[in-house]
């Protein structure tokens, strides 16, 4: 392994713009800290309003998930102090600042836990890949016929083996006594063997899901996207037009995508990624199904700066942007580092994916209490409101990170959390302290 490349300067950057978007917004910053108590009202830049206006008063946060000792989700409980205005969430920026990242936030907007269906919001942020295996796709047209397996010419489950496939005329009731041989005159099964979890056995279908007999007059058959013993996928596809059976071009094997970290074309939807020996391929929700994509191959290749079909062998690429099959601006790959196994890609080299925008994201709020005049997308005096965000980078126990609420016209409420030093619950009341 050659190490990871460092990324540096972008803190700072984000400092630096987040103390521009202060001083242009409020007038007051009132910092709150968990030790002592303390509250302390300074002045932040000029004033640029000094109309009587919002502060978001914070009573209590709480992260998620710390099961694995590292916290990256926050829940801000809030409410607004007496004689605020009422509050429209748009109008609300939310800043975080951990030790190596910093985030800002808009609002994720009244629909958004439909719309992010996983969380209610999102962030953007650089993602490191850990061990990574090519390729993800392979095909043979030789036919696969009953009596010999067929190599499919791809290793899906990454023992340096390829995966074989052959016909199978029996029904699965004979398997185990008579694997697929003579019985009936038409293909039933297809025999997949992954070579370290053994003989898998896939069932073409035809176009309403129901069996289909290979082997006798027309017809489409198929299977999308099937799990293969957790290892990878398969499709097969093709036209009932072969009395023996099904040819290996109509057999795609896959390796599971790997998913992306971030919405990069800003739909809402995730990414998928594979890999082949010299690109990384990106398939985009705003492109269409991604599954299909994926079996289809249809994805943006991006190159990875080297070949890693074999061991020794380098690659290195330097911060590449790459669109969308739209062509819209989708982010950025990064790479460098030494193969030490063939087609692999180790857990310590560099492999970082960005979306188009690093440090940006959205928070949603939840209502923990409801006053007279609640309406969504709004905080009134009586309402008392749980923002839902993710932290920019993970929290490990001890580290401290700090939040600020900033209203359009109004003050900053900021607080400074640190984390307990024993992060082991799954939910984690981080401020302010419990006194035991
Ligand atoms: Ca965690
Ligand atoms: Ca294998
Ligand atoms: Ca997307």
């Amino acid at each position: 392994m050659v190490g990871k490349r460092a990324v540096a300067g972008l803190g700072l950057v984000l400092v630096v713009l987040s103390m521009i978007i202060i001083a242009g917004f409020v007038s007051l910053v009132i910092i709150r800290t968990s030790g002592s108590f303390q509250e302390t009202t300074i002045q932040a830049g000029n004033s640029v309003n000094s109309n009587v206006a919002s502060h978001l008063l914070v009573t209590e946060i709480t992260a998620t998930d710390g099961t694995d000792s590292y916290l990256e989700d926050v829940q801000v409980v809030a409410h607004l102090t007496p004689g605020s205005d009422i509050m429209s969430l748009s109008q609300l920026t939310i800043l975080a600042g951990a030790s190596d990242a910093s985030s800002s936030y808009q609002y994720a907007g009244v629909d958004a836990e439909a719309a992010y269906s996983f969380t209610g919001y999102t962030i953007y942020s650089d993602q490191e890949f850990d061990e990574l295996h090519a390729p993800f796709y392979g095909t043979n047209k030789v036919q696969i016929g009953f009596f010999a397996f067929v190599n499919l010419n791809v290793d899906i489950d990454g023992d340096g083996i390829n995966e074989t496939a052959r016909s199978c005329r029996s029904d699965v009731g004979n398997l185990a006594t008579n694997p697929c041989f003579g019985q009936a005159s038409r293909t039933r099964w297809l025999m997949i063997n992954v070579s370290s979890a053994g003989i898998q056995y896939v069932r073409p279908v035809n176009a309403s899901g129901g069996v289909r007999l290979i082997g006798s007059g027309g017809g489409q058959f198929g299977n999308f996207l099937t799990n293969i013993s957790g290892y990878g996928l398969i499709s097969i596809f093709g036209k009932n037009n072969n009395s023996n059976g099904i040819n290996a071009n109509q057999v795609h094997l896959f390796r599971n995508p790997y998913y992306l970290a971030n919405d990069h074309d800003n739909d809402q939807e995730y990414e998928w990624m594979g890999l082949n020996e010299s690109h990384a391929i990106f398939f985009f929700s705003s492109d269409g199904n991604v599954s299909v994509q994926y079996n289809s191959t249809e994805g943006v290749a991006v190159p990875l700066g080297g070949d890693i079909s074999s061991i020794g062998a380098t690659f290195d690429k330097s911060r590449t942007s790459f669109t969308t099959l739209a062509g819209d601006p989708a982010g950025y790959l990064e790479t460098y580092g030494l193969t030490t196994a063939k087609r692999t890609i180790d857990a310590g080299d560099t492999f970082t994916v960005s979306p188009p925008s690093v440090g940006q994201g959205t928070f949603a709020v939840t209502y923990a209490k409801r006053g007279p005049d609640y309406s969504l997308g709004s905080v009134h005096e009586d309402d008392v409101i749980k923002i839902h965000f993710r932290l920019p980078s993970s929290i490990e126990g001890g580290e401290s990170f700090d939040i600020r609420l900033i209203p359009r016209t109004g003050t900053t409420e900021e607080v400074v959390v640190t984390a307990p030093e024993a992060i082991n619950q799954e939910l984690e009341y981080v401020w302010p302290v419990k006194m035991s």
